[in-house]
């Protein structure tokens, strides 16, 4: 099983969508294995947008993610990662299909409503800045039984 590292940005908080876009992922069969509302300090949107250091958007970046409180939430599923991201759609609304969350809620150049991780490096490095080892929860989830078949161990 995969993990990926979720942020439902300032849009999506302030515009009411959190349930919604949680319920995406819920109903997709994915498992919530940690979730936490937080206000981001300059210093960990800083680390979490390390990567674009440089760009002309990135101040721009900075502001909008510390400049509401955000929903962080730790999915996990088989291909967890690739799946979150196809749900997520490309990076802004105008250009994102329906059936995906920017494609469905956005219509910004910048405000994009949710952050996900896009390879198992990222997600490695993102999940331990909002989340301790003691926040993510194990436990067994009943659905899995049917959200899988069974292959041998394998859950497939
Ligand atoms: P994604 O969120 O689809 O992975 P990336 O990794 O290309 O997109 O960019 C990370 C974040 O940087 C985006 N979520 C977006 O908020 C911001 N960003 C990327 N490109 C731009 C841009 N041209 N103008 C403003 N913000 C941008």
């Amino acid at each position: 099983m995969q993990r990926t590292l979720v942020v439902l940005k300032g849009d999506a908080v302030q515009r009411q969508l959190v349930g919604q876009i949680l319920a995406r992922f819920e109903q997709r069969g994915l498992k919530i294995v940690g979730l936490k509302m937080l206000q981001v300090s300059m210093d960990l949107a800083k680390r979490m947008y390390q990567v674009h250091e440089g760009k002309e958007f990135h101040a721009a970046l900075l502001e909008f993610v510390t400049a509401s409180p955000v929903v962080a939430v730790v999915l996990e599923g088989n291909n967890a990662i690739s799946v979150t991201r196809s749900m997520m759609g490309p990076t802004f609304g105008p250009g994102a299909p329906g059936g995906t969350i920017r494609g469905d809620y956005g219509l910004s150049q910048r405000y994009n409503l949710i952050h996900g991780s896009d390879s198992p490096e990222s997600a490695a490095g993102e999940i331990p800045l909002f989340f301790r080892d003691d926040e993510l929860v194990d436990y067994i989830l009943l659905a899995e039984r049917w959200i899988y078949a069974r292959k041998g161990q394998e859950l497939i």
